[in-house]
């Protein structure tokens, strides 16, 4: 019986000696769970199938090798975890090794944006109107039917009030604003004169769309109240916007026209830039490009906000942003602009 015990002793000395032997070469997570399965895994584990004999071992013979066995089992679990904290050392160093950053590297730089070419020329044109001494105001793109045409003189009759040349949220009452006019309005029911404001914005009209027209577009309208404010002041105005955004050489040409809002009203055209006024294929052949459109506000729309016609008077105009960029870069196609295509936005 003694022999046996010896023997059994001596099993358990050479698996340990044999597992921690194994354990050497190993350099994986993976194999390490191998080897700690191998020896120490709680079915078919090595150390579990020595301790299988313990139930056949005399009274005598049971304590020495369960202390035996828990000793080897103890010493595996030293080595085990020893070897767990050399790997994960190592896997780190690895780890700090391979992702090794260069912060002293310069960093990517970013491809640089260029501003659009509707928000340039919103830009260049409230630019000049605020160095006359005009405030820019943004208004609301969702409207109402009063704003938007009753308080603009707008009869119920205009072909602008026509229900398809709008694009109605709730009909006759909300809708997507087709003039920029709506925000002075608001801004006369807001203050007193003096008020000298330009408002650049998007615009909305149910019209079929060309290389000139699309149902989404840009206007700047301007407008100006004072007790004292003539033709004469809305002309010089308009002028020296001309002169400081297409160049001193051109000319300006005020046609009468009829805007409900405006009385009396004129279209404005200045003179082809390519001919200088001679005619050429770019003005077909008048020597003249219409920009915009004015006059002087119509007392209905004073009085709508509660001015007195007799005490203010004032001037009023309007431009289509789109149709200035062309008119400036020399762009034929309207829809350019909400094209996205950077070939074009590049060149500008
Ligand atoms: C108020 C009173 C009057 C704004 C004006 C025009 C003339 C005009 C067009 C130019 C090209 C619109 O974008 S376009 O199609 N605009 O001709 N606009 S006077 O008159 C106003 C505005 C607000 C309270």
């Amino acid at each position: 019986m003694i022999g046996q015990l010896e023997q059994l002793l001596g099993q358990l000395d050479t698996l340990l000696a044999r597992a921690i032997e194994e354990l050497g070469p190993i350099n994986t997570s993976a194999d390490l769970d191998d080897w700690d399965t191998r020896y120490l895994g709680r079915n078919r584990g090595e150390l579990k199938s020595l301790s299988s004999v313990m139930p056949k071992l005399s009274k005598e013979e049971r304590p020495v090798v369960g202390q035996k066995i828990n000793e080897v089992k103890k010493e595996l679990e030293r080595h085990l975890k020893e070897k767990r904290e050399e790997l994960k050392q190592r896997e780190l160093m690895l780890a700090l090794e391979q992702e090794r950053i260069d912060v002293t590297l310069p960093g990517r730089a970013l491809p640089a944006g260029t501003m659009h070419p509707i928000s340039r020329t919103i830009q260049e044109v409230t630019d000049i109107f605020v160095r006359m001494g005009f405030s820019v105001l943004q208004g609301l793109e969702v409207e109402n039917d009063y704003h938007n045409f009753q308080a603009l003189n707008i009869p119920t009759d205009h072909p602008a009030r026509d229900m398809q040349d709008t694009f109605w949220i709730a009909p006759g009452e909300v809708l997507l604003r087709t003039q920029t006019s709506p925000m002075q309005i608001r801004t006369m029911e807001q203050y007193q004169p003096p008020i000298r404001v330009v408002v650049p914005g998007k615009v909305y009209r149910n019209e079929d769309i060309d290389a000139t027209h699309e149902a989404m577009f840009h206007q700047i309208e301007g407008l100006l109240i004072d007790e004292v404010c003539t033709m004469a002041d809305l002309k010089g105005c308009l002028e020296r916007f001309a002169h400081e955004m297409f160049g001193p050489e051109r000319r300006l040409r005020f046609r009468g026209s009829y805007f409900p809002f405006t009385e009396p009203s004129a279209e404005v055209d200045i003179s082809c830039g390519l001919c200088n006024g001679k005619g050429c294929r770019s003005c077909k052949y008048s020597g003249w490009l219409e920009v915009l459109g004015s006059g002087m506000v119509h007392p209905n729309v004073l009085r709508n906000v509660g001015y007195d016609p007799k005490k203010y008077r004032g001037f009023a105009f309007g431009m289509g942003v789109e149709r200035i960029a062309m008119l400036k870069y020399g762009i034929g196609e309207i829809r350019l602009f909400s094209g996205n295509d950077l070939r074009f936005l590049r060149q500008l």
